[in-house]
């Protein structure tokens, strides 16, 4: 049985060739006879009807193939940006990246994107060029694109002959090719002090052999005199490993061209995970699916421990239950098995709550962090059977726990959901999905931006226990004031406190959080601190008995009913900025083009900022309000001959010029205190759950 697990995402702008190349490697690892065909619909890895239809990836999906005694499991991800939380789901769970870009196409918004993400988190990347057999498909051109664009610690890893054409070809560069293995010394001696010394110094003799037997290069000797061969790959290895240097293959996965290299690559330079079955479970949920009978399937990373059939496993922030069946990955597909254990993938079932994105077990200590801007668009989901409301809401739900960023919103007052999206291809994904696997039929309203709100000023308040009007046996001091962009919500608890119960802080702070979700015009506030100022309960004993008396002590449910009514009015004292997406677009068309183009993107609010013209073609480049991108999208055929071609990316939130857009309030947060209260009671009359008397 092999002993290491390496899990490798491939990731790159859409139609790059990611399934394509999933396919290739997947033969020539013995693990499928024939090559399957995303045109075709006949791929491993684009398995759902939707994918096969459309041609895209829209789910990642797992594979596995051996290579010698490591088991890869290769995460095929979507390219499309409307998927782009799929990738960022498996971006938590790789030990190594291989980033495809197209020769033809080149580095693409979206490749800049992800190479970003893979560095923060410090992946191990290679890079590898696809489609070589494409007219116009380049090389040189291609290498100064990734060194300017993406990183340049790269090292090419071979020559490519008869681009463009079906015979092209990739020769893989050896110890014996001088200008490579100088080339390799050079980059790699700007991250190690050794090679350095050695590239300058020389080195005895002795050490210069032949390259490492792990490495399937042809074993020539080094003619380099400085560094021995075998050292560099070492070294190469180990700084591909740190993600400090990104060595680059040419190829075509459809002819498979300069395939084989890289099946080489991934086994000497990526490091693969060891089985460390010991110690507590540690995993993590990047995927949820749903077998042809409902039943769920959880795709869990195990970081750590083993998870046993019939073992209790913790996960979320609360849930417990008992695993029923486990697959593992293993020769192409999943196959049952007892357990799973550290490095492996296993498909669980039987965790009836789980989510994507939750840790089973003990929770890794650094929790992750979005690497990529949440979705920026919503959309009201509406059933053409009115009597399909509520079924609706059970189908989103459970789209919702494979997706939790389409976050769906339920309206009370209005009697409406909507969810929140990437982009129209989502929608219609959503759609689809909704008639296939739920019968439901539904339209969508227009799309709409989701705003955000940061506060202007600092504001504070403070709700006393037994001072009227507060109705709540709690004492709770809120102060809101700005923090950095970008930096989310902080809560903090000040000095003077310690001495209340720490549910009752994580009440608190719970509530903040869901409090904060809307703001003053109905959109979350972020980019904020709160600081929880004044603390204050009433023990579980009534004063006169000494007896305990639940009327007359605090509980959770106080401090979940106070937090609001204090935060809200700290918030209304600090103001609030509505602030909305904006995107960067980047828009090559005709020349000729630019005089009509130029009036229309001023009517869609977007402001170019630099305009390059080249032979007969101009890129513009500048900022345009995410609410317009499908308008600029839609205009662009017409306004440019059906030639145009425009990349948009979220950039940042802006304050909002002009009428500022609110959101449809549910009726949870008291921008209105007596109202508020009004309702409170009128809810607890209902419940028969009173407020308390406050013990005076
Ligand atoms: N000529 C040529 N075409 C290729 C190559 N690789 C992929 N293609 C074609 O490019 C198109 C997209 O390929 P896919 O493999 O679906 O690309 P992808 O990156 O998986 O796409 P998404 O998952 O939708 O982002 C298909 O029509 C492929 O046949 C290649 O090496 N050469
Ligand atoms: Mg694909």
């Amino acid at each position: 049985m092999p002993g290491k697990t390496l899990n490798l995402g491939i990731l790159a702008h859409v139609d790059a060739g990611k399934t394509t190349l999933t396919e290739r490697l997947l033969h020539a690892a013995g693990v499928i006879d024939e090559i399957g065909s995303v045109d075709d619909g006949t791929t491993q890895t684009d398995s759902l009807a939707l994918e096969r239809q459309r041609g895209i990836t829209i789910k990642s999906a797992v594979v596995s193939f051996p290579i010698d005694d490591v088991t890869v499991n290769l995460i095929d991800t979507p390219g499309h940006p409307d998927f782009i939380a799929e990738v960022e789901r498996a971006l938590s769970v790789l030990d190594g990246a291989v980033l495809v870009i197209s020769a033809v196409e080149g580095v693409q918004p979206q490749t800049r994107i992800l190479m970003r993400a893979l560095q923060r988190l410090r992946v191990p990347t290679l890079i590898f060029v696809n489609k070589i057999d494409r007219p116009g498909a380049g090389y040189e051109r291609l290498l100064r694109a990734i060194s300017e664009r993406l990183t340049p610690a790269i090292v090419p890893m071979g020559a490519a002959s008869e681009l463009g054409t079906r015979a092209a070809r990739c020769t893989p560069a050896g110890g014996a090719d001088v200008a490579f293995t100088a080339n390799l010394a050079e980059v790699l001696a700007e991250r190690s002090d050794s090679i350095l010394a050695a590239y300058v110094h020389g080195e005895p003799a002795e050490s210069s052999r032949e390259p490492a037997e792990s490495s399937r290069e042809p074993a020539e000797s080094s003619r380099e005199p400085g560094v021995p061969y075998r050292r560099l790959r070492e070294e190469l290895a180990a700084q591909t490993s740190r993600g400090d240097v990104h060595p680059v293959f040419f190829g075509s996965a459809l002819t498979g061209a300069g395939v084989d290299s890289l099946m080489s690559g991934i086994a000497e330079l990526l490091p693969a995970a060891g089985r460390d079955a010991g110690g507590p479970a540690s995993g993590r949920v990047f995927k949820i699916e749903r077998g042809a009978a409902g039943e769920k399937f959880a795709y869990v990373r195990m970081f750590a421990g083993t998870v046993r059939t019939r073992d209790r496993v913790r996960f979320g922030r609360s849930g417990e239950r008992k695993v029923t069946a486990i697959s593992v990955f293993a020769s192409g597909s999943a196959v049952r098995r007892a357990a799973v254990s550290a490095g492996q993938i296993g498909k669980l079932r039987g965790l009836a709550e789980i989510q994507v994105g939750d840790a089973v077990g003990t929770p890794r200590k650094h929790a992750e962090q979005h690497q990529f801007a949440p979705p920026t668009l919503e959309t009201v989901v509406v059933p053409r059977d009115p009597d399909d409301n509520a079924a609706l809401r059970v189908a989103l739900a459970q789209l919702a726990e494979q997706d939790p960023l389409i976050n769906v919103r339920q309206d009370d007052t209005r009697q409406e959901i909507s969810v929140s999206l990437y982009g129209e291809v989502q929608k219609e994904v959503i759609g689809a999905t909704l008639a296939a696997d739920f019968g439901l039929d539904v339209s969508f309203r227009e799309t709409t931006t989701i705003c955000i709100e940061r506060p202007v000023g600092t504001g504070a308040a403070v709700e006393r226990l037994r001072e009227a009007p507060n109705p709540f046996l709690a004492t709770v001091g809120l102060r809101v004031e700005p923090a950095t962009v970008g930096s989310g919500v902080e809560f903090r608890r000040e000095a003077e406190l310690g001495s209340m119960p720490l549910a009752f802080f994580r009440a608190v702070e719970d509530t903040v959080r869901a409090t904060l979700q809307q703001g003053i015009y109905g959109w979350a506030v972020t980019d904020c601190t709160v600081a929880m100022t004044h603390s204050g309960y009433l023990g579980k004993h009534s004063l006169g008995h000494q007896r305990f008396n639940k009327s007359m002590s605090s509980t959770g449910e106080d401090y979940r009913k106070l937090t609001p009514l204090v935060l809200m009015s700290a918030l209304q004292q600090a103001r609030t900025v509505v602030c909305e997406p904006i995107h960067r677009f980047c828009l090559d068309a005709p020349a000729d083009t630019i005089g009509s183009l130029l009036p229309a993107l001023t009517r869609l609010q977007a402001f170019p900022q630099t305009q390059v013209t080249k032979d007969a073609s101009a890129t513009l480049q500048g900022d345009i309000p995410a609410a317009r991108v499908h308008g600029l999208r839609q205009q662009l055929p017409a306004l440019t001959r059906g030639e145009g071609v425009v990349e948009c990316t979220f950039d940042r939130y802006e304050p909002v010029r002009g009428t500022i857009p609110t959101r449809p309030r549910s009726d949870c947060n008291p921008l209105n205190r007596d109202e508020y209260l009004r309702r409170v009671a009128r809810r607890a009359s209902r419940t028969g759950n009173e407020p308390r008397q406050t013990g005076r």
